[in-house]
């Protein structure tokens, strides 16, 4: 039998396993299973628990645990060779914090294969739920952590980012304000994604760079904590922390729960956890510098690798260590889908009719106008007072189609400019990315050929994919990241669209125009 090797996802939803075969650059498996539906005990709403203030959003830890007793069933019961299995990795929702006692370290390396984990590990915990990245209720936090660290700039700085709300050092500065007990008889703070490894290999597992960046407590350039981070945020906190290293470290080999109770080789490797994000980046395939992948969802985001670390102190997007060796990007824009489908709907278009107006009007439309697509509040520029602002274009004309998308595309471009990376290739993912009109303004604007990528569960994938990385890397046999990648992560094929060179004076154009034109609308709507 050939090695093998498991990514397994925590998202907010669900926890997804991949198990793939990289001698025959097989997927042999592909199992997800839904919290709400098959936990129902835990009462989560998708995935986390509702509160009366709505800021707050956690989710319970021991769900996490039950899930990966429920998984590895799953797998065994579905004939994966578990007892073939060379390496594991985890990728976790980002930001999302667990408080444990000072019991959990012994009590996880004494797992009893007789005893499901939810029973020995229900005591571990010294505070019962989990702050999640939904959470955004430690504005206050921000600001105090901000100001004692002086100023956004500086914050984003030294970790990668301003301070924000859903990340986990101000969600540790609440917990340790609102209950100190709590926080006192907390001996180990972990991530969702070094917690699920702690858990697999029996020990505290370390964090690594990918998720350790979006804490706003490791400075990103040492790859280290930042001492002014963690005293700005918590008394005694990097006693409390695991150390941080880099994505493809072992953390041991998997625990005798697993072995004795699935079958599971006693050789098995845990390779540290990171965040989806970082995980998905290499469930894509962007391993180089300048590539980059736009997912267009409900908000669009942009995200890429980047060989040398830039930050931007206007707090545009996070910086996030990658698990490849380099830095990663993440920027996101709310108004994605969401602003398409209104300038649709207020056309009543259907998305043919949408791409065939995109299609019958001019790149840039000629200069004729231009629209901010700020129908919601945004985060990339901050804008706080929605609402769409039109130049020289009324509401019902259907330029207003290619004007929503250009908009957005021009958005990134601008926005994304402090990585100082022009990107070299894009990987459009997500529903919109199957509309040819959207991928062909995408490549005219950013000026490089884009290529349709479907992904299934790229942030599970990319675990394996680490996991197999570290487990050559271990075996003193390393790949490089491309070898890692091919046949796995790879782009629809014939699917690139290339841009048209005689589009890049009209953008080049269009971009100082937009650029006055939110600059102005931002002056205002700060006024
Ligand atoms: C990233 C973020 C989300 C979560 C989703 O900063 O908050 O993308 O990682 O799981």
């Amino acid at each position: 039998m050939q090695r093998w090797y498991l990514g397994l996802d925590s998202s907010t939803q669900s926890l997804t396993a991949v198990g793939i075969a990289p001698d025959s650059r097989k997927i042999l498996c592909e199992i997800s299973l839904n919290f709400d539906r098959e936990l129902p005990a835990y009462g989560t709403r998708n995935g986390t628990l509702r509160h009366e203030d709505p800021t707050v959003v956690h989710a319970p830890p021991l769900m996490w645990v039950e899930a990966l007793d429920k998984m590895f069933e799953r797998l065994r019961r579905e004939g994966l060779p578990l007892g073939e299995l060379a390496a594991v990795s985890v990728s976790g929702q980002q930001h999302g914090s667990v408080y444990l006692n000072e019991t959990a370290a012994d009590r996880l390396a004494r797992l009893d294969p007789a005893v499901p984990l939810v029973e020995k590990l229900r005591g571990v915990f010294s505070r019962p739920t989990s702050p999640i990245w939904m959470d955004s209720s430690t504005s206050v936090e921000c600001a105090e952590i901000t100001e004692a660290l002086g100023g956004p700039a500086e914050v984003a700085r030294r970790t990668g980012s301003a301070a924000f709300e859903r990340f986990t050092g101000p969600q540790i500065r609440k917990f340790y304000k609102m209950d100190p007990e709590g926080y006192r008889r907390t001996a180990h703070i972990a991530l969702v994604s070094s917690f699920l490894p702690s858990v697999l290999a029996g020990r505290i597992a370390p964090i690594d760079v990918g998720d350790g960046a979006g804490m706003n407590l490791m400075n990103i350039h040492t790859r280290d904590w930042d001492p002014a981070a963690l005293a700005a945020t918590a008394p005694d906190l990097r006693r409390r922390l695991p150390p941080i290293v880099e994505s493809w470290t072992v953390v041991g080999p998997i625990a005798r729960y697993f072995v004795e109770r699935y079958g599971v080789s006693p050789q098995a490797q845990v390779v540290v956890g990171s965040g989806d994000n970082p995980c998905s980046l290499v469930g894509l395939g962007l391993v180089r510098s300048g590539m980059v992948a736009i997912s267009l969802g409900t908000s669009d985001t942009y995200f890429g690798a980047m060989d040398e670390c830039r930050v931007s102190l206007e707090g545009e997007g996070h910086v996030f260590g990658s698990p490849t060796g380099g830095y990663m990007t993440l920027v996101c824009f709310k108004n994605g889908s969401l602003a398409r489908e209104r300038v649709r709907d207020q056309l009543g278009l259907d998305w043919e009719g949408f791409a065939r107006a995109i299609f019958s009007t001019p790149p840039a439309l000629g200069g004729r106008g231009l629209i901010l697509p700020w129908f919601e509040p945004e985060i990339t520029p901050k804008v706080l007072k929605p609402g769409a602002r039109y130049q020289g274009l009324r509401p019902d004309d259907p330029a207003v189609c290619r004007a929503v998308v250009e908009a957005q595309m021009m958005a990134m471009r601008i926005h994304t400019r402090w990585m100082g990376v022009r990107p070299s290739c894009i990987y459009a993912t997500g529903g919109a990315s199957a509309n040819p009109a959207i991928l062909r303004v995408m490549a005219d604007v950013h000026r490089c050929p884009v290529y349709r990528f479907e992904t299934t569960a790229s942030a599970a994938l990319g675990a394996a994919l680490r996991a197999f990385h570290a487990w050559q890397r271990s075996a003193g046999d390393p790949l490089t990241w491309e070898e890692v990648v091919r046949g796995f992560a790879e782009p629809v094929r014939d699917s690139r669209v290339d841009p048209s060179p005689e589009t890049a004076a009209a953008y080049d154009a269009m971009e100082v125009a937009y650029r006055d034109f939110e600059q102005k609308e931002l002056a205002r709507s700060q006024a």
